[in-house]
């Protein structure tokens, strides 16, 4: 088989890659190890910054996020048993949108393949040969067969487990990387969202989070140790530890309650591989960078990876120029590193650390209120939050 990129993985980064390529005029193939059910039930991602949905509304796929989705102007943080809102568009004049990975994948596969994309389903990419040379190739299995896409490059959206970050040569390679010793217990629940927008809350407890999926469904997370099962949660545990982290003093708003249909445990870390790019291979989303969740920045920094390699890709195709492919590492490690810096500074703002002394608390609460107390200090949340414009 032979293309003009190779791309590995039908996350949102490949597939979005691929469909950017194709309104430029130029083809590629996507290899996924999993089947096409499965890439559209993961669940994971759910709110897309202002830049990000504005691209998928240029290039055709805003549709049914405008429909479906949510516009939220701002989000509440709570601590002390009281609510502080984020006001975006007075701060920043932006917005985000509520709209989950998962229905972004759906519209992406629907619509490669209604423009005669190839998306090679259950197909495992096993090796990329040939990055130094103008023929690389990826090695790939499927239906019990060895196969190889030949191609012009390669590029790896495989995420953080995949194949493309260990194919670089070990000793171009530099990558940082923080463990916290915390993790997320989430849980998608058939009950209405109990308010229209997310609350990130610090309690004593530890950090909870309110966010949802459509008008019934809501899905919610709790900090918990990094080692927990999640068996051991029950569902009236997680509710009631819920309510206890989401309380508020004077107020009788309550958290609404119902089936809980999923339970799942994300791991924090934060993660990152230096170069990007390395001969004829490129590296874009979970493969080469990894966030906490808490500033809701993965599936953003994995959309403009993409963005940026397909503009670069465009004008080597059109015009021969390859300036935008050889600054394409530097440019994008240098928003990864402000969405790494805003998300472990939002995840160590609202979660308990179990080795925090009283005097690391005292300092969580004071930057909280500061927060709430000074604009410029809620506008740096904002501007983070919902996507720099230019970095
Ligand atoms: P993905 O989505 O992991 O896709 C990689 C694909 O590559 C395939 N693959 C292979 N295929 C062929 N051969 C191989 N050898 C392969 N190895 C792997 C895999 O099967 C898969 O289909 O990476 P991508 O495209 O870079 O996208 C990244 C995002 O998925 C991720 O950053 C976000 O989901 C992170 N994230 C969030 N990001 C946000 O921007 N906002 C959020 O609100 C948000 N919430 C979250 C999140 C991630 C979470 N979890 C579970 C990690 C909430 C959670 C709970
Ligand atoms: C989600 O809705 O899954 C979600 C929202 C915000 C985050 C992380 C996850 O920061």
């Amino acid at each position: 088989m032979r293309t003009t990129v190779g791309i590995i993985g039908a996350g949102p980064a490949g597939l979005f890659l691929s469909h950017l390529l194709h309104q430029n005029g130029i083809e590629s193939v996507v290899l996924e190890r999993r089947d096409r059910a499965y890439c559209e039930r993961r669940q994971r991602a759910g709110v897309v910054e202002h830049g990000v949905a504005e691209a998928l509304r240029d290039t055709g796929l805003g549709e049914r996020m405008d429909r479906e989705g949510f516009r939220h102007d701002g989000i509440e943080l709570r601590f002390d048993g009281r609510g502080h809102r984020i006001d975006f568009p007075d701060l920043t004049g932006r917005h985000v949108m509520i709209w989950a990975q998962t229905e972004i994948v759906k519209d992406l596969i629907a619509r490669r393949l209604a423009d005669g994309g190839r998306i090679v389903f259950e197909a495992e990419a096993t090796g990329i040969e040939g990055i130094e040379s103008d023929r690389p190739r990826i090695r790939f299995a499927s239906g019990g067969a060895e196969d190889v896409l030949e191609c012009d490059y390669v590029v790896a959206c495989d995420g953080f487990h995949g194949i493309g970050r260990t194919s670089l040569p070990e000793e171009v390679v530099r990558t940082y990387d923080k463990v916290y010793p915390f993790a997320w217990l989430g849980i998608l629940a058939d009950v209405p969202p109990s308010c229209d927008e997310l609350i990130y809350a610090r309690h004593e407890r530890g950090f909870a989070l309110h966010s949802m999926r459509s008008e019934t469904v809501s899905r919610l997370y709790l900090q918990v140790p990094a080692d927990t099962d999640p068996a051991d949660w029950s569902d009236d545990r997680i509710w009631s530890e819920l309510a206890a982290r989401f309380e508020l003093r004077e107020s009788d708003w309550k958290l609404g309650t119902g089936p809980i249909t999923d339970k799942s445990l994300t791991p924090m870390r934060s993660f990152v591989t230096e170069p990007m790019r390395h001969g004829r291979l490129f590296l874009a989303g979970d493969a080469a960078h990894i966030v906490p969740p808490t500033g809701a920045k993965g599936l953003n920094l994995a959309m403009r990876d993409v963005m940026l390699l397909a503009e670069g890709l465009r004008s080597w195709y059109g015009t021969g120029d390859g300036a935008g492919l050889d600054a394409y590492s530097d440019t994008a490690l240098r928003r990864v590193w402000r969405a790494e810096h805003f998300s472990y500074w939002m995840t160590s703002l609202l979660h308990i650390d179990p080795a925090a002394t009283p005097f690391d608390k005292r300092l969580q609460q004071s930057y909280l209120e500061h927060i709430a107390a000074c604009r410029p200090a809620a506008a740096q949340l904002a501007e983070n939050y919902t996507g720099l414009p230019a970095v």
